[in-house]
């Protein structure tokens, strides 16, 4: 588990006000409790994230009355949620994605960010500060869950972003740069970033769900069908290497694609 701690505030990024930034009106939003596979796929091809409402996940163990619970909890969730999407990309067998998540060796892992309020904000007018810079998320998936206070934003497929209106009661999920390649390219890793608030403090909780280091990852058979893979073979290990020698902004998928 890592907590990243307060950053100071000249290590913060300033950036320009952006116009286009508006409440993510179109959020897809997955009902556990009556699942349509489809709207996980759908939600998948058009904005690499979505929201995930009627989990199951009690509040008491949402409140982390044990952290190991409450991070047990929501890697089970994202097996069902992984499940689903086998299920509603029609392959088979439908733990495809899970099983690379339930390996004993998976290298998943579990984050805390702080972000505190940043006052010094409204001295600049009209412009922005950013908590966590753009990145997609090297993994397959990643499960997200913050207090009521926003500040995360996700790039749409025209380039324009949009804030995630914050809802301590539901998990995000995000599509990671593993799936992208696994899909060839049907499903995209979703550029995100989180925004400083002035007065509140944000807190976000992310299981972000990674293969063995060994894994050999490239697109599956059962989704080519026929197409060229997109995507070079490589270890989860390579890959993460290379990812994190790189800068957090730049297309890391790109040293994935064949040339
Ligand atoms: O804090 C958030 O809402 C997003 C965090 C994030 O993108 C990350 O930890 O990679």
């Amino acid at each position: 588990m890592e907590v990243f701690s307060k950053p100071s505030f000249d290590q913060l990024t300033l950036m320009q006000s952006c116009k286009t930034t508006c409440p993510f009106s179109g959020l897809p939003v997955v009902d556990l409790s009556m699942p349509h596979s489809e709207t996980i796929v759908k939600a998948c091809e058009e904005f690499g994230f979505f929201k995930v409402i009627n989990h199951g996940i009690p509040m008491e163990v949402i409140n982390r009355s044990d952290m190991r619970d409450y991070v047990s909890a929501v890697r089970i969730l994202a097996y069902e949620v992984l499940e689903l999407l086998a299920e509603g990309l029609k392959i088979q067998p439908k733990d495809v994605f899970s099983k690379l998540l339930r390996d004993e060796n998976s290298d998943s892992f579990f984050r805390i960010n702080h972000y505190p309020p940043c006052p010094e904000l409204q001295g600049l007018n009209g412009l922005d500060l950013i908590g966590f810079g753009e990145h997609t998320d090297p993994q397959l998936i990643s499960v997200l869950r913050s207090n009521n206070v926003e500040g995360l934003q996700i790039c749409l497929k025209d380039g324009n972003w949009v804030s995630v209106p914050a809802d301590e009661k539901s998990f995000f999920f995000i599509v990671g740069d593993i799936m992208q390649v696994m899909t060839n390219g049907r499903f995209k890793s979703v550029k995100h970033r989180v925004l400083a608030n002035s007065f509140k403090s944000r807190i976000s909780m992310t299981y972000f769900g990674g293969p063995p280091l060994n894994k050999l990852i490239s697109p599956l058979q059962s989704l080519l069908e026929g197409e060229e893979s997109l995507y070079k073979e490589l270890t989860w290990g390579d890959y993460i290497g290379a990812a994190l020698m790189s800068n957090m902004v730049d297309n890391r998928i790109s040293l994935f694609e064949k040339k």
